[in-house]
């Protein structure tokens, strides 16, 4: 056995055996230790922002990492953005990152470069093998790390000498043992707050589903306090059946508004909101009103429902009825953002995963979700675009026997939008529906909140998709995947019926 074959095993022993890959000559040990190692799927990306947040797709799914297997710094690099948006998710994630040899890395030979400053700033973990032996026990620790609580991503850096060295499977030991995240003295606190009078909020963010639901639902019910969800949850479980929670508006001047009045915050699973930019008109990042008191039952990167169930025992509160809306139905009238997201609503089966990179386009979507069949949505929570179709193509791998729908604006899907060919290599059960306004919609709006009303010819320029106009049709069957356009209801209705009921990734363009 050799140090890669040794680092595959360990995984697959760990339960981790999906690695998502866009490997280069120092990983050909690794590569060729899938073959070895029974029980490891490697899923080729052909950009390494595919890869890495696909492995974010798949962990919000298992809660388990998935391998990523990428080239030196530069093809680290390129995987970047997405590692960002998982750190900001808390999604557990392993990367392997091939080096030179130990041996090689003095000559400065064109790839090398400081793997390790790259890493720090997405990883919680960073651990560099130091040889062929340690491979098992590296991997061992970073699967620990990944999983914690808190839980994030992991970063091992694996010099090629280390992969190709003999190995033996007595060099691994146990996994290290974890702390459990309730904090005691926060749950005595918030209980004693929340009954002693009003001004106390809930805010749930991170992994949000139906057991962190159900529990801020309980404590509602009885003392009476607002729960809130944070703008952008890793996962959100919702539909009939479950309790529905405001979400925390985008915009900082709503969202104060929004909060005004709360003198104590309890978080599960998360922290105190902040505005998402700091804006010149504002001049402040808190959302909460100054003196409030903010209460961690159990930090980010842990499972909410861990400190609301400790919660619940401590206030006794009674179980909790929830009342559903009526189930939404396909709107009349013409296509446009809100009814584009009235029809997904409507059509989305149980068990959907719908990934959420709408942007401006969501907004029809999120009034209609609640109210859809139960089904979990994955959003864009580290703000770096591009996450959609990846985080979309890891979800299928993870979650085979459920449908997933990648709700996706199209200036944010064209960054990664090589995640189409990973959907129809791998037969990925993916319905993605792009949000075609062509234009970086945001941008102009935040133009706009800059004062600058009249954009000149190169401000608009520079926000502005239509000229030419994408053809996203032939954009998907170019990478392998079915497609069509709509541009009525009846059409994009007719769009999401066949890519439901296709095994495979079927794609509508919304012109809205
Ligand atoms: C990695 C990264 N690059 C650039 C940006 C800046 N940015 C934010 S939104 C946006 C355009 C989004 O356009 P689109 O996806 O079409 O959505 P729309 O605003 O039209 O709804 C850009 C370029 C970013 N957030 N992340």
């Amino acid at each position: 056995m050799n140090g890669a074959e040794l680092l595959l095993q360990t995984a697959v022993e760990q339960g981790v055996d999906v690695c998502f890959a866009n490997p280069g000559t120092t990983e050909m040990e690794l590569v060729g230790a899938l073959d070895q190692v029974p029980g490891m799927r490697g899923v080729l990306g052909l950009f390494e922002g595919v890869v890495t947040g696909a492995a974010d797709g798949y962990g919000r799914v298992t809660g388990r990492p998935a391998l990523t297997l990428l080239h030196l710094g530069p093809g680290f690099a390129n995987g970047i953005a997405n590692l960002h948006n998982a750190r900001r998710a808390h999604t557990p994630v392993v990367n392997l990152i091939g080096d030179h040899a130990s041996w090689h890395l003095s000559a400065d030979a064109p790839l090398t470069s400081d793997i390790e400053s790259l890493a720090s700033p997405v990883s919680l973990h960073v651990e560099r093998v130091t040889g062929p032996g340690h491979t098992g026990s590296a991997m061992l620790e970073a699967i620990a790390a990944a999983i914690g609580p808190p839980s994030g991503v992991a970063t091992l850096i694996v010099p090629q000498d280390a992969a190709w060295g003999a190995a033996d499977l007595h060099d691994v030991g146990l996994p290290p043992e974890v702390e459990p995240p309730v904090d005691g003295d926060a749950v005595g606190a918030a209980a004693t707050k929340l009954r002693s009078g009003d001004g106390v909020a809930i805010l749930l963010g991170g992994v949000v589903r139906r057991a962190e639901l159900e529990a801020a639902h309980r404590i509602a019910e009885d003392t009476g306090a607002k729960v809130w969800v944070d703008t952008f949850p890793a996962v959100l479980e919702q539909g009939r059946g479950l309790p529905r929670f405001d979400a925390i508006p985008y915009f900082p001047e709503q969202a104060i508004d929004a909060l005004a009045g709360i003198r104590t915050l309890v978080c599960a699973g998360t922290r105190a909101p902040v505005a998402f930019f700091g804006y010149q008109s504002l001049g402040r990042s808190d959302l909460l009103d100054k003196g409030c008191d903010v209460l961690e039952l159990c930090p980010p990167g842990s499972r909410g429902h861990l400190g609301l169930d400790a919660l619940v025992d401590a206030l006794e509160c009674p179980a909790a009825k929830v009342t559903d809306l009526d189930a939404p139905e396909v709107p009349g009238g013409n296509l446009d953002m809100i009814t584009m997201g009235q029809v997904v609503g409507a059509l989305q089966p149980e068990g959907a995963i719908v990934v959420n990179e709408a942007a401006t386009s969501g907004l029809g979507w999120a009034i209609t979700a609640g109210s859809a069949p139960p089904h979990e949505s994955f959003s864009l929570t580290g703000g770096a675009i591009g996450q959609g179709l990846p985080c979309a193509v890891g979800a299928a791998v993870a979650a085979p026997d459920r449908k997933v729908i990648a709700l996706q604006a199209d200036g944010s899907g064209l960054y990664t939008v090589q995640s189409l060919w990973t959907m129809a290599r791998e037969g990925l059960d993916v319905t993605v529906v792009v949000c075609a306004n062509r234009a970086y919609r945001i941008l102009q709006m935040e133009l706009h909140r800059t004062g600058n009303d009249d954009p000149g010819p190169q401000a608009r320029a520079l926000t502005d998709l239509g000229s030419p106009a994408l053809d996203w049709v032939s954009l998907a069957k170019g990478f392998g995947v079915e497609a069509m356009q709509a541009t009525t209801i009846e059409e994009l209705r007719a769009g999401l019926e066949r890519g439901l009921a296709t095994e495979g990734p079927f794609l509508v363009e919304a012109l809205i």
